[in-house]
């Protein structure tokens, strides 16, 4: 399987999130893409190459202007302010307060995210950039004939809305590269998020249309990051009703159990029919994620690749999450060979 990856992620190297009421070097960090890389090759999965470039227009049909003119202007205004650490927000728009955008940076912060253990640092625009053009190359090699590929993307993008970063993820890669296939052809796109958290930016950017699917398998927001969405009741609006899907799991979900909600998910893609498919691929459903409470084991990524290989389609793999950093290769690539039907 072919494989596009920028070395420029390592521009994203935040030294501060925000956890359990302490600042901690974050979970989401360059060595990520380390592993990966170190484990293709043990294997030989295949060709690792850059991506190209395709500007800013492709990101703009998901994300809005304003969005993005803050993400490249928030580095150096914070810093104009003389602040000594990292941006994070400290306050938001919340029930009844207006919804107006201020002009100083630490209210554009909690106007532009939805929650705060992101920082924004030195290099997050760039990074966050390129990862999107990862994506965007990825998704050109699949239309182009090739029956799957990995798009390495770091920082991962399911969080991200139109108009919101958070939970580590700035551009919506998944989104920008479904949308970037239908404008280039395709009628319909599936979106299969399998990572540990609900892809909540990509079901919101979709959830008016019917055009793309989304099928997210989570953990259940009662108990789990984002929280405030990924409810099975939510299947979309409008002309989209009935094309988003959601499987909330319990904490200690075991791969037998998660299996089946992955087999409905994948029979509603195949009775969809989409031109292509495209995998939110996070790997924190791992057992021993730092952060995630799912309990599947190295060996059930195979069984996950094999299984999403079944339904036969044009496949693009866009990395999102997976935090036991030691492990994250080995899952990664057995998802891969799984797919390619080698389990080794
Ligand atoms: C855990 C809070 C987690 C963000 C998680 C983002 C995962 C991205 N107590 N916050 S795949
Ligand atoms: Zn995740």
């Amino acid at each position: 399987m072919d494989i596009i990856y920028s070395e420029k992620h390592k521009l994203r190297d935040s030294q501060t999130e925000l956890y359990g009421g302490k600042l901690v070097y974050p979970h989401e960090r360059p060595s990520r893409l380390d592993y990966i890389l170190k484990r293709v090759s043990e294997v030989g999965l295949g060709e690792i190459s850059d991506p190209d470039e395709f500007g800013m227009d492709p990101i703009h049909k998901i994300h809005d202007l304003d969005f993005t003119h803050f993400l490249q202007m928030a580095w150096g205004d914070w810093q104009k302010e003389g602040f000594k650490g990292e941006a994070i927000a400290t306050n938001w728009p919340a029930r009844r307060m207006s919804t107006k955008c201020p002009s100083f940076i630490e209210g554009k912060l909690g106007y532009y995210s939805l929650a705060s253990e992101t920082s924004i640092s030195e290099g997050t625009w760039e990074a966050s950039y390129a990862s999107a053009q990862v994506a965007l190359t990825a998704a050109e090699r699949v239309r182009n004939g090739e029956r799957s590929c990995l798009a390495l993307c770091r920082p991962p993008g399911h969080h991200a809305t139109a108009d919101m970063y958070g939970g580590y993820c700035f551009l919506n890669n998944a989104a920008i590269s479904a949308q970037h296939l239908r404008d280039t052809g395709a009628g319909k796109v599936a979106v299969l998020d399998v990572d540990f958290h609900h892809g909540n930016g990509t079901q919101d950017i979709f959830y008016p249309r019917n055009d793309i699917l989304f099928v997210s398998l989570h953990g259940d927001p009662m108990e789990a990051f984002p929280y405030y969405l990924g409810h099975a009741d939510e299947t979309g609006s409008g002309a989209g009703e009935g094309y988003n899907l959601n499987f909330p799991m319990p904490p200690k979900t075991t791969f037998e159990v998660w299996r089946k909600s992955l087999q409905k998910g994948l029979d509603k893609i195949v009775e969809f029919g989409p031109d292509a498919l495209i995998v939110s691929l996070g790997v924190d459903t791992f057992e021993n994620d730092p952060i995630s409470f799912f309990k599947l084991k190295s060996h059930d990524f195979f069984s996950i690749g094999s299984d999403i290989s079944e339904v036969c389609l044009p496949t693009l793999f866009v990395m999102e999450g997976g935090y036991d950093v030691a492990e994250i290769g080995v899952n990664v690539v057995n998802t891969l060979s799984g797919f390619e039907g080698v389990f080794s």
